[in-house]
Order: structure tokens, then C-alpha cells, then sequence
């Protein structure tokens, strides 16, 4: 999962108002712990993102989706003054900005985070000479912080993809593969690679046996062979964490690749859920409870009368959630929000 959501749109008339809401946003997960403001300025945040005017009060952002007055109120003081004074003491208090700044290597969460800053280890050079408190993910993601916080243009993903899905084909040429997240949704730049695998013989009800055949860890070695793979964070059976970089070009940086391996009956639930954005997944998620279903990255069922879940509905494909839940498919670069 991606660390940092920028605003994502270097042409966004309201750039610097997106990336305010984005800082208050970071300060509530990783100071505040508030996930109700977090994603509540990231909502906000995302709904100016698709603007293509310039706001010009608080007012007329008010009447857009996610944006209440007291968001309206920050966006007016932002617009008088260039600033907002909630931020500028968040970033008085140096613990804040501690904890702010390690939550954005990767492995390090705002748990931990906080922990480093009470024992004293504040800036990154801090963390370099206590690695001995860091987990492998965390190590790594220490090591790659600068080519982390780069955001990945969709033309590399391309390259990227090119190679994942020859390689992962010539090793047996029913594979599926789908890269999914910001890029699925035809973003410009995404914050990391997610990818989902399946094969139409991996299934929830194949044999232990025949389902051997398909192996995320022969995959890798594959991807490590030529070259694409260079570190793995973690592999396990369905769940490969690791890092990527395309081989030709030393220059480019190093780039955080997820790979999943689900269920073929699983899978366009995952693509899905892995699609995003979280916001979207929220919204139908939030409208199948409604329609009396559950819907996550597995399955989607329906709901009996005693609100459990029954027997999961035959899915295969995107759209097949879409008709089930009663809502008009969406095509995922309309799935920003
Ligand atoms: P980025 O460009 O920053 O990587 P992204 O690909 O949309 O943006 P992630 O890589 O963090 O975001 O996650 C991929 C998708 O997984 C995301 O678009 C939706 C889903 N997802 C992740 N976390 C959640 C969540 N908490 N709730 C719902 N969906 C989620």
C-alpha cells in the first residue's frame, strides 16, 4: 500500500489547497490517530483533485462532496493567507514532525513511529544508526526512502507490466495477471505496483495437490531471474512484498511491487477491492450493506435475515458486482473517488 497520497496531479488548479488537506490528513492518522479526520480531509482532498476550476472561497467549496464548513472555513484562511495556523502549530511541536517523517518509511507505522521518537530517534540519520530496532521491511525501507517517496510514471509501470506479464505467461500461458491500484484507475503516477495473479485451475475449491502447480515463489524466481525483482520484503504463499527495478536503466529508481495471488473464483473481487480507490471501495461497500450484501476482496454475499453472510454469488467478472449491487458499472479511471 501506497505511503504518501500526494494530490497526484502536478496540473490541479488547487494544487497547494489539495496538499494542505493531505498534510492535516497524515497529522490525524500519525499523530492524532483520527481516522474518521483522516479520511475525511482525504475525501475532501480528492473531490478538489478533480476539479478543474480554481476554488474560490470557502463557500463555493461547500457545496462540493466531502467539504463541510469547518473545511470550508480552512480552505477561506488558506486562500487570505497563504497559510493555516493549525498547521503551522502542528509543525511547531518537533515530536510532531518526528513522527510525521518516520511514518513515511515504509514498515513504519505511526505505532512505531511514535515509539522511535520517545526513545530519542528523530531524523533518518537517527534511524541509520539504530537499525538494530528495525524490522527487514523496515531496513528496506530505509535504505530505498528517496526512491520510495518518488512517485512511479504510468509509462514505467507500463515497461514494468510488459515484463510481469511475458515472464509470468511463459511460465504457463492460462496465468491472469492485472495491475491494479492508482494505475488501473489510469492515473498519471502511482505511489507504488500492485499486481494480482490467478490461474482458472487455482481455485477456493481446487485440491491441495493440483494447487501446488501454482506457485507465487516460482513466480518471483522468475521475476528475480531477470532481473525485475531485487529485494523481498516478505513471500508467503498468496502474498509477495518486495521491490522492483527495471534492469536496462540503473538510473531509475527502486520501486515497492506487491504481488497477490488469489483464488480464481476470488479474483475480480480483488481486482476490484486492489482497483480502488479506498474512498470508492468505501462508497460500494457502504451502498451493498444497504442493498443488504457484503462485498470485500474475497467474495461478495449476501446477507441472510439474521445479517450473516450466505453463500458467495458467482463472479466473473467486474461487472457481475456492479449488476448484483443495482449500480450503474463504473469504469475505473471514473473510480477516483
Ligand atoms: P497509490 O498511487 O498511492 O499507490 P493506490 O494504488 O490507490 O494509490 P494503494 O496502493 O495504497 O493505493 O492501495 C491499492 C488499492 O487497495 C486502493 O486503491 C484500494 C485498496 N485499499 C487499500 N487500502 C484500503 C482500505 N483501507 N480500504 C479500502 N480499500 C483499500
Amino acid at each position: 500500500m501506497g505511503k504518501r497520497k500526494a494530490s497526484g496531479n502536478a496540473n490541479n488548479p488547487n494544487h497547494d489547497l489539495c496538499d494542505f488537506l493531505l498534510e492535516l490528513a497524515d497529522y490525524e492518522r500519525n499523530v492524532s490517530k483520527n481516522v474518521y479526520k483522516y479520511n475525511a480531509y482525504r475525501k475532501a482532498a480528492e473531490t478538489l483533485n478533480t476539479l478543474t476550476e480554481r476554488v474560490k472561497s470557502g463557500e463555493e467549496a461547500k457545496k462540493l462532496p466531502g467539504i463541510g464548513v469547518k473545511i470550508a472555513k480552512k480552505i477561506d484562511e488558506f486562500l487570505q493567507t497563504g497559510k493555516l495556523q493549525k498547521l503551522e502549530n502542528i509543525k511547531k511541536d518537533e515530536n510532531n514532525v518526528a513522527i510525521s517523517l518516520l511514518a513515511r518509511v515504509s514498515g513504519i507505522g505511526p505505532a512505531k513511529a511514535k515509539e522511535l521518537v520517545d526513545v530519542g530517534i528523530k531524523t533518518l540519520e537517527d534511524l541509520k544508526k539504530h537499525q538494530d530496532k528495525l524490522t527487514h521491511h523496515q531496513k528496506l525501507g530505509l535504505k530505498y526512502f528517496d526512491d520510495f517517496e518518488k512517485k512511479i510514471p504510468r509509462a514505467e509501470i507500463a515497461q514494468i507490466e510488459k515484463i510481469l506479464k511475458t515472464a509470468i505467461k511463459k511460465l504457463n500461458n492460462s496465468y491472469l495477471v492485472t495491475i491494479c491500484g492508482s494505475y488501473r484507475r489510469g492515473k498519471e503516477e502511482s505511489g507504488d505496483i500492485d499486481v494480482l495473479v490467478t490461474h482458472p485451475n487455482y481455485t477456493s475449491k481446487t485440491k491441495n495437490e493440483k494447487k501446488k502447480a501454482v506457485s507465487l515463489k516460482t513466480i518471483v524466481e522468475c521475476l528475480e531471474e531477470k532481473q525485475l525483482i531485487t529485494d523481498t520484503i516478505s513471500l508467503g504463499s498468496t502474498k509477495f512484498m518486495g521491490v522492483c527495478r527495471l534492469s536496462e536503466d540503473k538510473s531509475k529508481p527502486y520501486r515497492r511491487l506487491d504481488i497477490r495471488l488469489t483464488f480464481y473464483d476470488h479474483y475480480y473481487c480483488a481486482v476490484l477491492y486492489f482497483t480502488g480507490s479506498d474512498l470508492f471501495n468505501k462508497n460500494v461497500r457502504a451502498h451493498a450493506l444497504e442493498k443488504k450484501y457484503t462485498l470485500n476482496e474475497y467474495a461478495l454475499k449476501r446477507l441472510t435475515v439474521e445479517g450473516c453472510p450466505g453463500e458467495p454469488e458467482k463472479i466473473t467478472c467486474e461487472e457481475d458486482v456492479f449488476k448484483i449491487l443495482d449500480l450503474p458499472y463504473k469504469d475505473p479511471k471514473d473510480r477516483n473517488m
